[in-house]
């Protein structure tokens, strides 16, 4: 949602800065081992000090950690410089392999030294740092690689620009920020350094920079044309993960192996969800469900937004306009009815003495401090607000505690799941001069009275010794030996925390503006300005495991709006304060394909027919139509946004039912995407290079993509167009709704008369397709559903898919669970695999696609063990 104050702080910072005075360093103790490599880089000659201090001496460490992962680590000798914390992001664990078996080769120029990264067997070039002189300052870091010319490289977001970015003079920064209307080439609110460099026939590849230091990352071209892309960050160390590929589905699997498999999500939350900021009321929101239900819409999931808080704290609900025994009452009915409730909850912790939620977290000392001790203040919805320290020893307990006390089945709101807004962390303070109190008296709530301030030293926890750390890490990674021995990693001394010299391109401001201030210390020592990417991600992690802790055994499902690498195992995104615009109706597939392609962040969407503007009935109708073929689909606008429910237009309300229908048929087909990609990595959305990786028109395209592996969605892209042009590549497909079949000759294809309630959506050829035979008003009605088993023909008359089937929603389901095979070899579909999950429901028809009209086989074939079904031909 929307701050109070819209900042239009905006300073185009230098896109390429010059190092060129810069010493460089020289390689020298070079321990060439089978599987590592380590060696000590010093200063070359005297220090640039460009922006900062050049530190003198650093580590090299090279590990070849699986056949197609080589890690690669730069960094400060002394063990000063802020390492992302181990216990935040657990590190892969090291296979140790011989580099001689790795697909990826690590070789280093010694004076000035610099590396580059080559495939084995073909030598290709991958990475090489030679262009420019490596930059190890106290405040910047720069690193720069040459890139083939054109080249095409996904991932790098949060960002609203195409999915394949721009080679010249484009730039991405890191730095977390609330961003209504999710502006172009700009920092919002996710930070993914990872991007995936395609390069056709010979293969793709991943490079991940495990660093959450703002930094501004460069794509451009020298003036003699030479392609680049620099990373400039303002701290931290150079912690790569370079990922063999070579398809571009096995970089996403190898990623997710170092950032963490995606969490499963439940049946339930593939349905549709509504929500709005300014349902003011309980009886609104009931409205809203029922006239869903009078529209015959199906709706499985109503969403509280922060309307149902007392004076906007999280935790409490509006005794007039929210009364608890009235949401108890929502809450029960939703769920007799077979629907979900899922809630907002906001960082900010309003500070007032009355609070419970509060003076709670003030006993166990889980709020961020200021020097003196106090707790560090700020602005947020509720006015004066205090945030927590999501790693502070006490505060997992506290959160844990505040969530099953305000949740209790029994006294509480029994939610679904829970959304985790503001957590850039967004500060209605706009800068550092702010005082808190004066601000937020613009808003509803007195100022609240200080605490006396605390002693300082050593942060004191109450009940803890003063020296009380986190959690050590669980996967110690290669420095923890020498922890005791150098640094602690957690930051470098006398820094200017405010103002570094090098400024990174933040649309907010300076790094403080309108979010945490960057002097703030962590728990552990640590300090915002090392941490601040980090925010949300701590948050989604405490949060998910106060769930769990909730209810042990089912899958928890968390929103978030702020992520970091690896948000995707911890929860689901959506693409923040969008705009009821074409345009941004548009990006949304481009914003799709980075999360769930290239970041490992699969159940992803936008807010559906825009969250900020007026949604018009045609553009909501058509990105009904697109919403309902992304993972996360959802319909959410702002309290100044006039209502968007689907059923306010005759012409959306037509789209919403016809989308809906097909989503539901084809929803345990998601969920087998899904569970594919929670085991393995692999992508629940692709874009359509990963299917069609040497088929060069397919590269830049963003406005189509791959829902799963075998539904192909072309919506309408123009504005109030009734035609579209999209890409068929060289292949065999069939209209999803006439079920034609359709030869893609690797051309476009123009398709008129696109009615307002059809999106073209094609079956790629080779895939077998298990719908349900009917859609239903809830996901739990329709898990009763029998299926219907679509092939679709290649064209080599050859096709498989598969089924996963369990509960829906138990966290473990031990082998109650079916992952069943389907293969059509022309004239049989056999179905395979395991059958551990009992159900009633059976498959009632087996459906052949090709040139003819459909051959259907009707029968009855219990999902409890193999079957085959013949078409004599
Ligand atoms: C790899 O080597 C490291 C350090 O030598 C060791 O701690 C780790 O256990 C090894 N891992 C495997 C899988 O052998
Ligand atoms: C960097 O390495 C590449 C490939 O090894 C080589 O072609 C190029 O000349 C080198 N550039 C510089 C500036 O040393
Ligand atoms: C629900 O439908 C009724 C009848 O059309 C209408 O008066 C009311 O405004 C609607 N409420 C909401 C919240 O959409
Ligand atoms: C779905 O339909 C069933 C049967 O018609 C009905 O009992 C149930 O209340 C409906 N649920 C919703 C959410 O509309
Ligand atoms: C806390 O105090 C404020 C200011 O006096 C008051 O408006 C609010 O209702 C109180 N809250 C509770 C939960 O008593
Ligand atoms: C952070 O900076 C603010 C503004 O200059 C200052 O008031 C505060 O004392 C500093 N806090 C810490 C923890 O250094
Ligand atoms: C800080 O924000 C206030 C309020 O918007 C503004 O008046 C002031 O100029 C800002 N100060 C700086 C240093 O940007
Ligand atoms: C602050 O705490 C430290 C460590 O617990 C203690 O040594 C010191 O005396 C305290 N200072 C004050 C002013 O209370
Ligand atoms: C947001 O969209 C509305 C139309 O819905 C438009 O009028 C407005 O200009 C847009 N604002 C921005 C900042 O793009
Ligand atoms: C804030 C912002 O970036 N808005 C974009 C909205 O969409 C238009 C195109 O329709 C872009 O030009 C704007 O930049």
């Amino acid at each position: 949602m929307r701050p109070l104050f819209a900042l239009a702080a905006f300073v185009a910072g230098a896109l390429s800065v010059s190092v060129e005075d810069c010493p460089g360093y020289t390689a020298s103790n070079i321990v060439d081992a089978d599987s590592t490599l380590t060696a000590d880089l010093t200063l070359s000659s005297d220090a640039c000090n460009i922006y900062g201090t050049d530190l003198p001496g650093l580590k090299l460490l090279v590990e070849y950690q699986t056949d197609t992962r080589l890690h690669v680590k730069i960094y400060d000798a002394g063990l000063d410089v802020y390492q992302v914390q181990e216990h935040i992001l657990p590190r892969p664990s090291n296979q140790n392999v011989s580099s001689s078996v790795a697909a990826l080769q690590f070789s280093l120029i010694e004076e000035p030294f610099s590396f580059s990264i080559t495939r084995s067997g073909s030598g290709e070039v991958l990475f090489n740092t030679n262009s420019s002189q490596l930059v190890f300052e106290s405040q910047f870091v720069h690193l720069r690689t040459q890139l083939p010319k054109d080249p095409n490289i996904y991932g790098l977001g949060e960002h609203s620009d195409s999915f394949r970015l721009p080679t010249e003079k484009y730039q991405r920064t890191f730095w977390n920020s609330e961003s209504p209307f999710i502006p172009r080439h700009s920092n919002l609110y996710g930070t993914h350094p990872i991007y995936l460099d395609h390069r056709g026939a010979s293969g793709s590849h991943g490079v991940f920079l495990l660093n959450a230091n703002g930094m501004d990352i460069n794509i451009d071209q020298t003036d003699s044309g030479d392609q680049f892309l620099e990373y400039n960050i303002i701290g931290g160390v150079l912690d790569f993960y370079f990922l063999a590929g070579p398809s571009p589905s096995d970089v996403s699997r190898q990623y997710a192996e170092v950032v963490g498999l995606p969490a499963m999500m439940s049946y339930w939350t593939f349905g549709f969800h509504q929500c709005k900021y300014g349902y003011w009321d309980v009886n609104y929101a009931a409205e809203v469900v029922a006239n869903y239900s009078t529209a015959n819409i199906p709706l499985e999931t109503l969403w509280g937004d922060i309307d149902y808080m007392n004076l906007r704290q999280v935790f409490t609900t509006d005794p007039e306009r929210f009364p608890l025994h009235k949401m108890r009452e929502l809450v029960d009915t939703l769920h007799s009815r077979g629907q979900r409730y899922v809630m907002m909850l906001d960082p900010g912790i309003h500070r007032a003495d009355n609070y419970s939620t509060f003076t709670r977290g003030e006993e166990k000392g889980v709020f961020l401090k200021a020097d003196d001790g106090s707790d560090y203040r700020g602005v947020q919805w509720a006015g004066e607000v205090v945030w927590p320290d999501w790693i502070a020893p006490n505060t997992q307990d506290w959160w844990t505690n505040e969530i099953s006390l305000f949740f209790d089945p029994e006294t509480g709101i029994d939610i679904d799941g829970a959304w985790n807004d503001m957590n850039e962390a967004s500060n209605f303070c706009p800068n550092i001069t702010c005082d808190p109190a004066l601000v937020a008296r613009l808003g509803n709530n007195p100022p609240q009275p200080t605490n006396p301030p605390r002693n300082n030293t050593g942060r004191p926890i109450p009940g803890f010794p003063d020296d009380f750390q986190p959690e050590p890490s669980t996967q110690p990674g290669n420095l923890r030996s020498r922890q005791t021995t150098g640094g602690q990693m957690k930051g470098l001394p006398d820094r200017d925390l405010f103002n570094p010299k090098y400024r990174i391109n933040n649309h907010k401001g300076e790094l403080s503006d309108s979010t945490l201030y960057a002097n703030i210390t962590n728990a552990d020592g640590t300090y915002q300005y090392d941490t601040h990417n980090l925010y949300g991600l701590t948050m989604i992690t405490t949060t998910r495991n106060s769930l769990l802790s909730r209810r042990p055994n089912k899958r928890p499902f968390v929103l978030t709006r702020s992520s970091f690498a690896g948000a995707g195992s911890r929860a689901a995104h959506w693409f923040g304060d969008n705009n009821s615009t074409w345009s941004d109706y548009r990006v949304s597939i481009a914003q799709l394909l980075g999360f769930a392609g290239v970041h490992q962040v699969p159940m992803a969407g936008s807010d559906v027919c825009g969250f900020n503007g007026v949604a018009d009935e045609r553009m909501c109708a058509r990105w009904t139509l697109l919403g309902a073929f992304m993972p996360f689909f959802r319909n959410h606008a702002d309290i100044s946004a006039p209502p968007q429910e689907f059923y306010l237009w005759d012409l959306v309300a037509r789209a919403a039912r016809k989308a809906i229908d097909a989503r539901y048929r084809l929803l345990d087909y998601a969920y087998t995407g899904m569970y594919r990609a929670s085991t393995t990595g692999e992508p629940l959305a692709y874009p359509v290079f990963f299917l069609y990786p040497e088929d060069e028109e397919t590269f830049g395209i963003d406005t189509q993509f791959f829902y799963g592996d075998a539904i192909l969605v072309s919506p309408v892209t123009e504005d109030y167009a009734e035609s579209v042009t999209y890409y068929l590549p060289d292949d065999i497909f069939y209209d999803f709704w006439t079920l034609e079949t359709v030869r893609g000759k690797g051309e476009t294809v123009t398709r008129d008369n696109v009615g307002w309630t059809d999106i073209p959506v094609h079956i790629r050829g080779g895939t077998v397709v298990p719908l349900r035979t009917e859609s239903a008003n809830t996901t739990t009605a329709l898990r009763e559903k029998n299926f219907q088993i679509v092939v679709a023909p290649g064209l080599d008359g050859k096709a498989k898919g598969s089924l996963y089937l369990d509960d829906g929603d138990s966290l473990d389901v031990g082998d109650a669970k079916s992952d069943i095979s389907f293969t059509w070899d022309g004239t049989t579909l056999k179905a395979d695999g395991t059958f551990g999950y009992s159900t009633d429901v059976v498959v009632e028809s087996v459906m052949v696609l090709g040139d003819e009209e459909p051959v259907t086989r009707n029968g009855s074939w219990p999902l409890d063990g193999p079957f085959e079904v013949t078409f004599q031909s």
